[in-house]
């Protein structure tokens, strides 16, 4: 199949799941084309089957928000007919579905569009009324609509469309690149032998309630020696570590920015944090798993469908600091049960978010948009 493929190229797990199921079709023969306005972090170096679209936004003088949404539609419309698509694969509604509506109106080349709803396209900006039914109109026009979660399903009915169907298809790691790897070392680095590690990653947005993740480590370090790892960036980020100094942590947080090579850092962590209000998925926390890391999180949205509470993790309402903190504790001093949840999180994310798996899903739902309308 020739596969168009659009998302945002940045940081964010959508960009990630986007890019990653571009490369695993690249490798089974398919014709794989990014169209985004910028190299998707994760695509670098030279990739067979794989092609990248630029997409320029307009910055004339009297506009006071270039047109990216108008430049995309429009490169995705000229992408499709130069490399006859069969299929466009927009990951985050917005823009993305309304522009590959856009893009198809525009085009002769009869292309299906796929869109996979992430989580805050859904859940913050389907809530807003200046979106809200644009949204919902771009979910509706898609040929197939997927989410990564059955609560995001939920969501997107209860919020938006009641009727739409859509389809639930997981995300999923590589497992070449995700697996409990040798730090030894480096860990020095970054914790004395006997301190454990609890790591989070996330964007730095409210949402993630990262004042959380520091109090439950705060709680932590209190009973066993620890350490706490923060990978990534975002609003939040300043105020996290003014709160850091302000609780007389300091030497014991520390804030690593934007990572590309998240895989070892991972596989360094004792524990990942995962308390957020909002969490469609928590693709960290699958990638924690299958680096044989458990998760203390919240119930939060599609985190209970990830992190089985009780077997790969311990989870708990949101907010509910002090109990995450007491059930880290017990899974850091509790050697055995530690062993069982590490071991049940490297086999789930084998037999439930395998890449190979989840492709197969993806093909199987592409080949059926394009015989429907046949
Ligand atoms: O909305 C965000 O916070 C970013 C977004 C993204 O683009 O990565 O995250 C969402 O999509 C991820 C990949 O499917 C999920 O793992 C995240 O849970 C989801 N974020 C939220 O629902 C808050």
């Amino acid at each position: 199949m020739r596969i168009g493929i659009t998302c945002y190229p940045t940081h964010g797990g959508s960009g990630v799941v986007a890019t990653e199921l571009g490369k695993l079709l690249a490798e089974r023969g398919h014709q794989v084309h990014f169209i985004t306005y910028d190299m998707p972090f994760r695509l670098g170096g030279f990739h067979h089957n794989i092609h990248y679209h630029a997409v320029e936004a307009n910055h004339y003088a009297l506009f006071r928000y270039p047109p990216y949404d108008l430049s995309l539609a429009s490169r995705m419309a000229q992408v499709a007919k130069q490399h006859q698509l069969d299929i466009l694969h927009v990951h985050y509604a917005v823009p993305h579905a309304i522009c590959a509506y856009l893009a198809k109106q525009m085009s002769d080349q009869n292309f299906k569009v796929v869109t996979t709803l992430h989580g805050t396209d859904i859940t913050i900006l389907g809530e807003d009324p200046s979106l809200k039914d644009i949204i919902t109109f771009g979910i509706q026009q898609s040929d197939a609509v997927t989410a990564v979660s059955g609560a995001l399903i939920q969501q997107t009915h209860d919020l938006l469309c009641a009727q739409k169907s859509i389809e639930r298809i997981y995300n999923f790691v590589d497992h070449r690149m995700y697996y409990p790897r040798d730090v030894t070392d480096i860990r020095s680095q970054y914790a004395r032998e006997d301190e454990h590690i609890l790591f989070h990653m996330s964007n730095f947005r409210p949402v993630k309630r990262i004042g959380d993740v520091i109090r439950i480590f705060e709680r932590v370090q209190q009973e066993v020696p620890a350490r706490l790892l923060l990978v990534g960036e975002g609003p939040e980020l300043p105020k996290m570590r003014e709160e850091v100094e302000k609780m007389g942590l300091s030497k014991k947080v520390c804030f690593l920015g934007k990572q590309d090579e998240v895989a070892r850092l991972i596989s360094l962590a004792d524990l990942l944090l995962l308390p957020s209000e909002k969490e469609s998925f928590g693709l960290v926390a699958l990638e924690a798993m299958a680096c044989g890391v458990p998760t203390i999180g919240s119930t939060a949205d599609g985190i209970p469908e990830v992190v089985k509470n009780g077997e790969t993790g311990w989870l708990a309402e949101v907010g509910e600091v002090e109990e995450m903190a007491t059930k880290a504790i017990t899974l850091l001093t509790d050697r055995d049960q530690y062993q069982a949840f590490s071991q049940n999180g490297l086999a789930r994310s084998r037999d439930t978010f395998c890449g190979d798996r989840i492709v197969d899903q993806y093909e199987v739902l592409y080949q059926r948009v394009l015989e429907e309308t046949q």
